[in-house]
């Protein structure tokens, strides 16, 4: 049972301020807690506490943020594809992430808010997005590696979260899910054609790639997990199924017989096979970095977020081209 948790205290001021909760209240929380440990899923429509209600609705609009700017990156490329199966394969990608972006804010907005806030706190800069997007795209090699990398790493964080207790934020992650296996297929079948088939700057400019976006890859799986402030709630509620530091360790344990086929080294002297553990031992994170770019500061926070901003701006036409048109619609409808 949650009922001293999060979800029955009330912040302010940074006070923690007890609620006490109406019988019926009461009632309505212990029937919730009873399902959440039954494993069964929550439907929009089922009532919820306000806290379990905010969390889903700070990480599903996170997430919806993270897919539509991390177009930005590979969209950067599109025009500079090497070959015509390269360019429909990567504009096929940055569509599905735009797709991907779109079931998750329409899953967001079953918990109560409209796209256009969730969109505002972005462009305010308000709410947060994947760190990983604020790193650029240097080469043609980064497109293949941010397939390989980013969207294994990205795959691995958002399998557990097809068993996400939130209904809708379960069904919209299976589809991501098996969008996102072609994703990490395309970016590893791009490099191993440099890499078996490429001259010897070719082969280095995939080693540079790898060299650069190694690190950026293990921070998106947050921070650790004595640092995390959201996980043990979310883990109770059954929001996040997988702890961050276990994914990193998993995603670490697939990646290096990978790293070993394609013929790249991966940049971390410390990273050795631990026979005891069964596991990987791998370097420190630098988790000033992270902060950093979490804050506002990465290479390229202010490009992305003002090439999101003036996104919005430009397609202002559009909008109330579409609000002119339901309206004179729906005046036809009532004179009718
Ligand atoms: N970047 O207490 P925790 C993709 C924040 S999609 C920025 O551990 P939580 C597809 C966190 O929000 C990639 N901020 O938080 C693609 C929290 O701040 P808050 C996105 C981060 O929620 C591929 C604070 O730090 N995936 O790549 C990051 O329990 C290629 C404390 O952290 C998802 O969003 C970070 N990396 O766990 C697209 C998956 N990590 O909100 C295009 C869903 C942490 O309290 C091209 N999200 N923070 O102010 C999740 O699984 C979780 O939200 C975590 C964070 C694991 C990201």
């Amino acid at each position: 049972m949650y009922t001293q948790a999060m979800d029955t205290m009330a912040r302010e001021s940074g006070a923690k301020l007890e609620k006490v909760l109406s019988p019926d209240e009461q009632r309505l929380q212990e029937r919730f807690d009873a399902r959440i440990d039954a494993g069964d899923f929550i439907e929009a429509k089922d009532w919820m506490p306000e806290n379990y209600r905010k969390t889903l609705l700070r990480q599903i609009s996170q997430h919806a943020h993270s897919e539509i700017v991390g177009m930005l990156p590979e969209g950067n490329w599109i025009g500079r594809a090497p070959t015509l199966k390269r360019k429909a394969i990567l504009l096929a990608k940055v569509q599905d992430e735009g797709g991907h972006g779109l079931y998750l804010y329409a899953a967001a907005e079953t918990l109560g808010q409209s796209r256009d806030e969730m969109l505002g706190a972005l462009h305010s800069g308000k709410a947060k997005y994947s760190s990983i997007f604020n790193y650029p795209t240097l080469t043609w090699a980064d497109i293949g590696v941010i397939g390989w990398l980013v969207d294994g790493a990205a795959i691995m964080n958002q399998v557990p979260i097809c068993r996400c207790s939130y209904a809708p934020y379960a069904r919209a992650m299976i589809r991501i899910c098996r969008e996102e296996s072609f994703h990490q297929r395309q970016g590893y079948d791009s490099l191993l054609v440099m890499m078996q088939n490429g001259t010897p700057a070719q082969k280095a400019m995939v080693q540079d790639a790898v060299d650069r976006w190694w690190w950026p890859c293990l921070m998106m799986f947050g921070p650790p997990d004595d640092q995390s402030p959201n996980s043990a709630q979310g883990m109770r509620w059954g929001i996040k199924r997988v702890s961050n530091d276990t994914l990193r360790q998993k995603f670490v344990d697939a990646t290096v017989q990978q790293a070993q086929v394609l013929g790249v080294t991966l940049p971390d002297p410390d990273l050795k096979w631990n026979e005891a553990r069964g596991q990987h031992d791998f370097g420190t994170i630098d988790w000033d970095e992270f902060w950093r770019v979490v804050g506002g500061d990465g290479p390229v926070n202010r490009e992305r977020l003002g090439a999101r901003v003036k996104a919005w701006d430009d397609g202002a036409w559009v909008r109330e081209a579409a609000l002119a048109h339901a309206r004179r619609q729906q005046t036809k409808k009532e004179a009718a």
